[in-house]
């Protein structure tokens, strides 16, 4: 499929969308909904045999949220309906997603552009990257499921004065409170983020969709039901060849293949 908004590229067993507006820095249209959709939705097919994903954005900006030049004038869209027809939807289909998703922020992330990077499993970003709850700067909530990520990710007090304040963060401080993995040099970041992914991509695929469904499970679970989910999906990782493989390959002290299966 040819993509207008988006870029698609498979390296391995590595897909990789780039958000493909730089003039507008990356934000989201509607257009851009669709083929994400469409893109997620294509690297998760068993045939495409993909085994991470990677998310960045081209030019200066990573995304910088929903394009307001098509929420100006009186014929304002509902917005709730645009958040679940939308939004939601991509956060979700994220969460859901099988696969481990890494996600390299290369310049600013504001409004929904900073929930997307923080739906996505691993996220680096370059120094000079910034995060921004651009929000209420336009008399808007956080939304995408920054109002779920801020206070589990960084704590109820930043959250409040993040979300609030809509005073933009660098990457480094980011790091400091929990919100993202790592920051690195700005001309390694995209080297760096592809070589995760592929070891990602080459680690025991089932094993690591399970612990997101785990750990997203945690966030709203008890000790209990969390030690039930735990058994349930232990069970499951057991019975793959990846598991197998990777008992055999430490008693005969070598590195193992994992296949994904
Ligand atoms: O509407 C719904 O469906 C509800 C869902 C909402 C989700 C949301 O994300 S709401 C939040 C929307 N986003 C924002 O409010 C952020 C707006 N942008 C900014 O605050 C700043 O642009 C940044 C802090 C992100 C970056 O600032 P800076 O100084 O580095 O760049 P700039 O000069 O402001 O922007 C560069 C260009 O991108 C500029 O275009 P021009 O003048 O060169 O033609 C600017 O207008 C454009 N741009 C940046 N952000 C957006 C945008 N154009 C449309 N929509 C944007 N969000």
């Amino acid at each position: 499929m040819a993509y207008q908004t988006i870029l698609y590229d498979v390296a391995g067993a590595v897909a990789t969308i780039t958000l493909n507006r730089p003039d507008k820095l990356n934000a989201f249209t509607e257009e851009m909904h669709r083929e994400l959709a469409a893109a997620i939705d294509t690297a998760a097919l068993p045939e495409s045999k993909i085994r991470a994903l990677l998310i960045t954005g081209a030019g200066r900006g990573f995304c910088a949220g929903q394009d307001l030049s098509q929420r100006k004038g009186d014929a304002l869209p509902d917005l709730g309906h645009t958040l679940n027809t939308t939004y939601n939807p991509l956060v979700r289909r994220l969460r859901k997603l099988p696969l481990p998703i890494v996600c390299a922020v290369n310049g600013v992330a504001a409004g929904a552009g900073a929930s997307l990077a923080f739906a996505c499993d691993i996220t680096l970003a370059a120094r000079s990257a910034s995060f921004l709850q651009a929000f209420s700067k336009i008399g808007l909530v956080p939304d995408s499921g920054s109002t779920w990520f801020l206070p589990r990710l960084a704590g109820s007090a930043r959250a409040r004065a993040l979300a609030m304040l809509a005073e933009k963060i660098g990457a480094e401080q980011a790091v400091a409170w929990g919100l993202i993995w790592q920051v690195v040099d700005d001309d390694t970041l995209l080297a760096e983020a592809a070589a995760l992914a592929q070891r990602l991509a080459a680690m025991p695929t089932r094993a690591l969709a399970y612990i997101k469904r785990a750990l997203d499970t945690a966030e709203t679970s008890t000790l209990d039901r969390q030690l039930d989910l735990e058994a349930e999906l232990q069970a499951m990782a057991g019975r793959t060849d990846d598991y197998r493989e990777g008992v055999a390959a430490f008693f005969e002290k070598r590195t193992p293949t994992f296949k994904g299966r």
